[in-house]
């Protein structure tokens, strides 16, 4: 399949970059220490969701009812352990897949943005040695609905100028790939969820892969 875009939009967590395993040592430390039930399944219904819709999956093991003063201070609590884990990061942490196939993929004249549910995007894109790179980065801080709504790639499409039919999505949630079919864009699922939910266009079988679709 050979896919004729203007744009490609990126996830962050998950497809750029693995903070996957940060939210999940964040958010089971936080459910230990309130004694709440919480796995890697659980942490997988996560993905791609925000930090607040995060914690009400969490809660539904809780035993207890929390205020919604109560819910603040453990989600901020999540993001000062998740950001501390994130200053671990390095430019060793983006693969070498991944950046040699987003230089190659501006060479041929695309125009490369992301689009991430993450308040956290522009300090992990710091981390990895990606500041500045995109053409646009829309993220949780420019939306007030996180995906499955459209809002962060609608946003994302609008900052390159962009129909959202030119558009292609690399994700690799559920959340991340209805999101984009709402927004009328091309789905492309790697990995994981986004793979067997069965709304995407097409599974990639790597990042690599992009170069095959987008010529
Ligand atoms: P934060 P993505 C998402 O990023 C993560 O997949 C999701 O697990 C997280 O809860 C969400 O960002 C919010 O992150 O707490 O940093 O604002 O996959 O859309 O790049
Ligand atoms: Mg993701």
């Amino acid at each position: 399949m050979i896919l004729q875009k203007k744009a490609v939009i990126f996830d962050l967590d998950g497809v750029i970059c693995f903070t996957d395993r940060f939210h999940y040592q964040a958010w089971k430390t936080l459910a230990d220490s309130l004694d709440i039930y919480f796995d890697e399944k659980i942490n997988n219904r996560l993905r791609g969701v925000s930090r607040m819709a995060s914690l009400e999956i969490i809660l539904e093991n809780a035993r207890e009812e929390y205020t919604q003063e109560e819910k603040n201070l453990i989600a901020e609590k999540k993001n000062d352990l998740y950001k501390d884990l994130l200053k671990n990061m390095s430019p060793a942490d983006l693969s070498e897949e991944v950046r040699d196939t987003l230089q190659e993929l501006r060479k041929r004249g695309y125009r490369l943005a992301i689009g991430s549910s993450s308040k956290n995007t522009k300090f992990i894109l710091e981390r990895i040695g990606l500041d500045g790179f995109f053409n646009a980065v829309a993220d949780g801080t420019d939306i007030t609905h996180s995906k499955p709504s459209p809002e962060v790639f609608l946003v994302a499409a609008e900052m390159l100028g962009e129909k959202p039919e030119d558009c292609a999505v690399v994700e690799d949630a559920k959340a991340g790939i209805e999101a984009a079919k709402a927004a009328g864009m091309t789905a492309l699922a790697l990995f994981g969820d986004a793979k067997e939910c069965g709304l995407e266009d097409y599974d990639l079988t790597g990042f690599g892969n992009l170069l095959d679709l987008l010529q």
